[in-house]
C-alpha cells in the first residue's frame, strides 16, 4: 500500500500533507491571472486559505531564471564576501539568523527594500551591475503583480475608490522589500527535516513568493494541519499578510507559513512583501464592518506595527496586540 496520498485535481494543482503524516490531499486554489472569474476566486482562497497560487501571471520565464542565476552566484561567493554585503538588519546580507530576537535556520538570505530611494545598500555594493539591474525589474514586476491582485480583491469585495489597496503597495513612499531566500540542502537529522524558516505570518498586506523547483514549503490549515506545497517554479504564489487581515476585519486570513530543509536539493525562494508607507493608518475598512462593534482591530499605522512585529519572535501572534477587547 503507497503512503503516498492520491491526489485529487482541481486546477492541476494540490497540496499533500508530508506522507509521513496523515494523508489527506488539499487542494491549493490556482488563479489564472487572465480569467474573467480570477477575483471570485482570489476572493474565496484568500477567505479559505490566505494562499493562492498565480498562473498566467505575465512575468518572462527567461527573466526569472536569469534573476535565479544572479542569486545563485550570489550566494556561491565566499563567506567573507557575503559578509560584506551584511548585517540583515535592517537591510543586507544575513546567514541562520532571522529577526533581531533569537530565531535561527538552516537559511541564508539577503533583504532588500524596495523603495528607490533608499537602495544604496551594502548588497548593491557587493554584487554587480547586472545584479542590481535584474533585481530592480523584479520589484517593479511584482509591485505590479500585488497591485493587480489587491485591485481584484478590491473590485469584488466593493472597495471604494477602486484603488484603495493598490494605492498603497503603488505609492513611492510604500515600505515594501524583497527577500532573496538561500536554503542549501541539509541532510535530515535522526530522519526528520530541520526547520529552514521558522512558522511565522507576514505582516504586510500581500507576499508574491517564488522559489525553484525543491519542495520545503507549507502552509498551516485553518484546522490547523500543516500542508507542503508543491514547488513549482513557474508560478507564484500569494499569501495573505497581517495588514490585508485587519483592512478586511479578520475576512482574509494572514496564513501561518515555514520551510522545511530538503535533504537532496537547495531551496531558492524570492520573496516580495508589498507594504503600505509607513505613516499609513490601517484599520478595518468601515464598507467592510457595517457595525462598529463588529470592528476587531484598533486603528495603527504600519510603522507602529512594524516596530512592535521587530519586538517579537517569529512566531508570536503577532496582530493580538492589536485586537480590541
Ligand atoms: C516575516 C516576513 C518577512 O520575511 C520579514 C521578516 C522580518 C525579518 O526577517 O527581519 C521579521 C519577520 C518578518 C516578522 C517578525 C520580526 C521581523 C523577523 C522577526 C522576528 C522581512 C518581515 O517583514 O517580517
Amino acid at each position: 500500500v503507497s503512503l503516498k496520498p492520491k491526489p485529487v485535481t482541481l486546477n492541476n494543482s494540490q497540496i499533500y500533507v508530508n506522507p509521513k503524516c496523515k494523508p489527506s490531499p488539499v487542494l491549493v486554489p490556482v488563479v489564472n491571472l487572465t480569467d474573467p472569474n480570477a477575483k471570485t476566486q482570489i476572493v474565496k482562497a484568500c477567505e479559505e486559505f490566505g494562499f493562492f497560487k498565480v498562473v498566467n501571471h505575465g512575468v518572462r520565464p527567461e527573466f526569472l531564471t536569469q534573476l535565479e542565476e544572479e542569486a545563485i552566484k550570489f550566494f556561491a561567493l565566499p563567506q567573507s564576501h557575503k559578509d560584506k554585503a551584511g548585517p540583515a538588519y535592517p537591510f543586507g546580507y544575513g546567514s541562520k539568523r532571522i529577526g533581531p530576537n533569537g530565531d535561527v535556520g538552516w537559511i541564508e538570505y539577503i533583504l532588500l527594500n524596495a523603495n528607490s530611494d533608499t537602495k544604496t545598500t551594502a548588497v548593491f555594493r557587493q554584487t554587480t551591475q547586472t545584479f542590481r539591474e535584474v533585481v530592480e525589474v523584479y520589484m517593479e514586476e511584482m509591485k505590479d503583480m500585488s497591485s493587480k491582485v489587491l485591485d481584484m480583491v478590491a473590485e469584488e469585495l466593493k472597495i471604494e475608490p477602486k484603488e484603495k489597496l493598490s494605492k498603497l503597495v503603488k505609492v513611492k513612499e510604500s515600505d515594501s522589500c524583497l527577500r532573496m531566500n538561500h536554503y542549501p540542502e541539509k541532510k535530515e537529522t535522526r530522519g526528520k527535516e530541520e526547520v529552514g524558516f521558522g512558522e511565522h505570518t507576514d505582516p504586510q498586506l500581500v507576499s508574491v513568493l517564488r522559489s525553484n523547483d525543491t519542495k520545503g514549503l507549507q502552509i498551516c490549515l485553518k484546522d490547523g494541519t500543516w500542508v507542503d506545497v508543491p514547488p513549482d517554479h513557474s508560478s507564484f504564489f500569494v499569501i495573505v499578510g497581517d495588514t490585508l487581515q485587519v483592512m478586511t476585519n479578520g475576512r482574509f486570513k494572514s496564513v501561518k507559513h515555514r520551510v522545511l530543509t530538503n535533504a537532496k536539493r537547495s531551496r531558492l525562494s524570492m520573496i516580495y512583501f508589498a507594504g503600505p508607507p509607513l505613516t499609513e493608518k490601517i484599520a478595518p475598512l468601515s464598507c467592510l464592518v457595517p457595525k462598529q462593534e463588529d470592528c476587531l482591530y484598533r486603528e495603527f499605522t504600519w510603522s507602529q506595527y512594524k516596530s512592535a512585529a521587530y519586538k517579537t519572535k517569529l512566531g508570536d501572534y503577532r496582530l493580538g496586540l492589536f485586537e480590541k477587547q
